[in-house]
């Protein structure tokens, strides 16, 4: 099947900002739609995004010379003529997307089984990271702290881990409420409470405690240390500015204290030796997952560094890099865990991905408003394909 058209377009994201959707005809019948979050603020080691889009129609530049007459079934080819043309992020992951969503429907398979078929894998379904808490740059201002602080239901099932996670958030909001006032979310969807890191993991062990879900739940934190770092140098966490070395302790005091079974980005990608010194000395319980620090890219992955690898679609720019760094991540025998970005479009694609690859995890923000909760409702859909005796049908 041939690329017989493409357009693009500037969309509103999560925060109304302006991101790319790419439409993808084959054979002027088949179609296929993608589309790129943005972050807030992406790390040092992401590919560019490429310059803040408009709304409405987009001129393709030259991708129509690239792509056009091309044959939608080779993915890498496409990704690589796209990745060639140096646009930015944004519109290559959009326009990869699409060609994806197109050649399944050709075909016709369901995303998340085309996938599966690209990657040699065996789909399964990931357990669930759900932000509870913001703070850091997704937060309100001060007290600053760490990014997330999540939840991770695991009943082996997951209809009742999003139950749980529901049950959970909603009791964090009524706690919240009655304490602080009307509850706010930030744009991944975590509640905003003013109160530092540590507090907030408190919080969450009551409101946990109080839900009757205590033993049914670990916990989560996403430190994005990059983002903590001082230009002078150390980790700024609320009113102290703290070496590698206070930083790890005071990690490992939380790790003591809650079950904590997932610490992602804990240092600056750059400080590799304070990754190799706390990875060795937490509990095997405690997963460390390298976001900031990986960039999703395969040239990256290093088992010394982390047990496992955040893969994000827009950090890496097309799903053929993205599924490259999850072949390596697999290979060095790490962990891997799917997330969206704080700024979200209603794609579900990176729920395709997840369970297409098998990933252990998949992060989507907090259980409230619609570009999070589409993310939900399509891992609902999903798990009742997964495990499936062949691949389904898209009709
Ligand atoms: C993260 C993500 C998503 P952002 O750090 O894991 O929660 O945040 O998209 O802002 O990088
Ligand atoms: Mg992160």
């Amino acid at each position: 099947m041939r690329i017989t058209g493409l357009r693009l377009r500037g969309i509103l994201d999560s925060r109304a900002r302006a991101t790319v959707e790419a439409d993808v005809v084959l054979d002027g019948r088949h179609h296929g739609r993608g589309s790129s979050p943005r972050a807030i603020a992406p790390g040092r080691r992401e590919r560019p995004l490429g310059e803040p889009t408009v709304l409405g129609p987009l001129a393709p530049g030259e991708l129509h010379r690239a792509l056009l007459g091309q044959d939608v079934d080779d993915q890498a080819d496409l990704d690589r003529r796209v990745t060639r043309l140096d646009i930015g992020a944004a519109e290559t992951l959009a326009v990869s997307l699409a060609f994806a969503r197109a050649a399944a429907s050709a075909h016709p398979l369901a995303l998340h089984h085309y996938l599966a078929r690209l990657a040699g894998t065996t789909p399964g379904v990931p357990r669930l990271l759900v932000n509870v808490f913001s703070g850091g740059i997704h937060g309100a201002g001060p007290p600053a702290g760490f990014q997330q602080i999540m939840v991770i239901p695991d009943t082996g099932d997951l209809t009742r881990d999003i139950e749980l996670a529901r049950t959970v958030f909603d009791e964090a909001e009524r706690q919240v409420q009655q304490r602080f006032g009307p509850a706010r979310v930030s744009p991944s969807s975590g509640l905003l409470v003013p109160l530092d890191s540590e507090r907030q993991l408190a919080l969450l062990h009551d409101v946990v405690a109080a839900a009757g879900c205590a033993g049914a739940v670990s916990y989560g934190v996403d430190v994005a240390a990059e983002h903590l770092v001082e230009r002078s140098g150390g980790y700024r966490l609320g009113p102290d500015v703290l070496t590698s070395a206070e930083l790890a302790g005071r990690l490992s005091a939380l790790v003591e204290r809650y079950p904590l079974s997932y610490l992602e980005d804990p240092f600056d990608p750059a400080d590799e030796p304070a990754w190799r010194a706390l990875r060795r000395n937490l509990p095997p319980m405690t997963t460390v997952i390298g976001d900031d620090l990986f960039a999703t890219d395969a040239a990256r992955v290093d088992s010394s560094l982390a047990d496992g690898i955040l893969l994000k679609l827009s950090q890496a720019g097309t799903l053929t890099a993205t599924l490259e760094a999850s072949r390596a991540a697999r290979e060095a025998g790490l962990v891997c865990a799917v997330s969206h970005r704080s700024g979200e479009t209603e794609d579900t694609a990176m729920c395709d991905l997840a369970v297409a690859v098998g990933a252990e995890l998949i992060k989507v923000g907090g259980p409230r408003r619609g570009d999070r909760l589409a993310k939900y409702n399509q891992l609902l859909r999903l798990a009742e394909t997964v495990p499936a005796e062949s691949p389904v049908a898209v009709r």
